[in-house]
């Protein structure tokens, strides 16, 4: 891998962007939400389109980019701020850092938004900020027009074909990742709450002067697929799910799950369904290769896990003729996975312009509307793979899907599965021009190799 300077590296994607798009963009980083008074401020993210090109987090800072040039508008701090924070690095110092052609006073962009291309920032301030510059009401997501769109869609190409400076970033935080699964495991026998088994995860991040890329999920309710809560007791026969994932100080993100038995041993019933998963994952990551459809992938997830289910009693029938009837989205509700790189999901503030390819729409089956990605694989793409198992009691005790597959799901041979409530195995996965690199390979998947980091 060629190692390239963030200046070398950020000045090839102004260019490529000059290229694509005519007109001037600029991008604004958003500003520090204070919580309950101004100087007691959130976490600041600057917005992602803002890092792919400014390089670096610059709190209340625009870029505007014409024909290659970047030109970086932000205030230096008043002169008291240093009594509170200490000297921090003024304007000119930021512009060399990150190889700006010329620094302004934040003031001086409203003279220069003439015929500007944007992308909404998601913090509301700012947002203003962006319609009353450029006089107009900028738009959100799927409803992006004109020189939005174009801007939209000439971001999504660069960002959806991870450069060395991006790959850079992007392997640091998968590597922090995995030590904080390996840590979520060995603080297990230790542990008697989920909120514990998340400290030690998330210290690990911390300690790497990362953050999480987003809220993690560390639950023996694996069932409830966006739980944020981490107050349940651990129990023995448990399984707990952890989807934690770390993003470097530039914003470049990792996503990883995985599953393991409180008491370090998984029961026959949790390793007959894990094992399933777990095929699963890895038969799609074999497959994995430029020019192969992503929907492809998810639906031979949903074969391998339909088949699983078969052979172990839970479903009857052929598991294509399941996989066609989404039966198999009763135990696998959700995607098999979706595009990772600034952002946890990447690009889904523009709606499905980045996950679906142009003239590609969601579908309105129950086994492929959540599907979040539905493009050809394509060299430099990195995407998640994740597929699951879940008993989740919204879906399967749902009266018309009880009635609708009343005579392919064995109700009493699945009850016998009650320990297992949620598995899911998740990898970052780039895809190469021969196949694919998986960045979070690190850490293992195998039921004997997980059970020997709990134990
Ligand atoms: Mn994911």
């Amino acid at each position: 891998m060629v190692a390239q300077s963030l200046i070398e590296g950020l000045k090839q994607r102004r260019n490529k962007l000059a290229q694509a798009v005519a007109q001037p963009v600029i991008l604004w980083s958003g500003r520090g939400v204070g919580r309950n008074f101004p100087a007691n401020k959130l976490a600041f993210r600057a917005s992602s389109h803002f890092l792919y090109f400014a390089g670096i987090p610059i709190d209340n800072a625009a870029v505007r980019m014409e024909d290659g040039k970047l030109e970086l508008f932000m205030d230096n701090p008043p002169p008291q701020a240093t009594l509170w924070h200490g000297e921090t690095p003024q304007r000119e110092e930021i512009g060399a850092i990150i190889g700006a052609d010329r620094v302004y006073p934040l003031a001086e962009l409203s003279q220069k938004t003439k015929d500007a291309a944007t992308i909404a920032v998601q913090e509301s301030t700012t947002y203003q900020e962006q319609c009353r510059l450029l006089d107009r009401s900028v738009a959100f997501s799927d409803r992006l027009k004109d020189l939005d769109l174009e801007l939209a869609k000439a971001v999504v190409k660069l960002r959806s074909q991870h450069d060395p400076l991006a790959l850079q970033e992007l392997r640091q935080a998968a590597a922090v990742s995995v030590e904080a699964h390996k840590a979520g495991m060995a603080a297990t026998k230790h542990s008697t709450t989920e909120a514990q088994i998340r400290g030690a995860m998330e210290g690990v991040i911390i300690a790497h002067n990362m953050c999480c890329a987003y809220n993690s999920i560390v639950t023996v309710h694996g069932e409830v697929l966006h739980n944020e809560t981490y107050s349940n007791k651990l129990q023995p026969q448990d399984l707990l799910l952890a989807d934690v994932g770390a993003e470097t100080p530039n914003g470049w993100a990792a996503d990883i799950t995985r599953t393991w038995a409180v008491s370090g041993k998984f029961s026959s019933t949790q390793k007959d369904l894990y094992e399933i998963v777990l095929a699963a994952h890895d038969r799609c990551i074999a497959q994995m290769r430029p020019g192969v459809e992503y929907q492809e992938i998810h639906l031979l997830a949903a074969g391998v896990i339909a088949e699983g289910l078969v052979d172990l009693g839970i479903l009857k029938g052929k598991p294509q003729d399941l996989v066609a009837t989404d039966a198999h989205a009763l135990f696998f509700p959700h995607g098999v996975g979706h595009l990772l790189g600034l952002d946890v999901h990447d690009m889904e503030d523009l709606g499905d312009i980045a996950g679906y390819e142009p003239g590609r729409t969601r579908s309105d089956r129950f086994g492929l509307g959540y599907l979040r990605l539905n493009r050809p694989l394509q060299s430099g793409m990195l995407v998640t793979i994740e597929p699951g198992f879940y008993q989740v009691p919204a879906i399967l005790s749902d009266s018309n899907f009880r009635a609708k597959y009343q005579d392919v799901v064995d109700w009493e041979r699945l009850a016998q599965f009650g320990d297992v409530k949620g598995i899911r195995i998740e990898d970052d996965v780039l895809i190469t021009d021969s196949g694919t690199e998986v960045l979070t390979a690190q850490l293992p998947t195998k039921v004997a190799e997980i059970e020997a980091l709990v134990l």
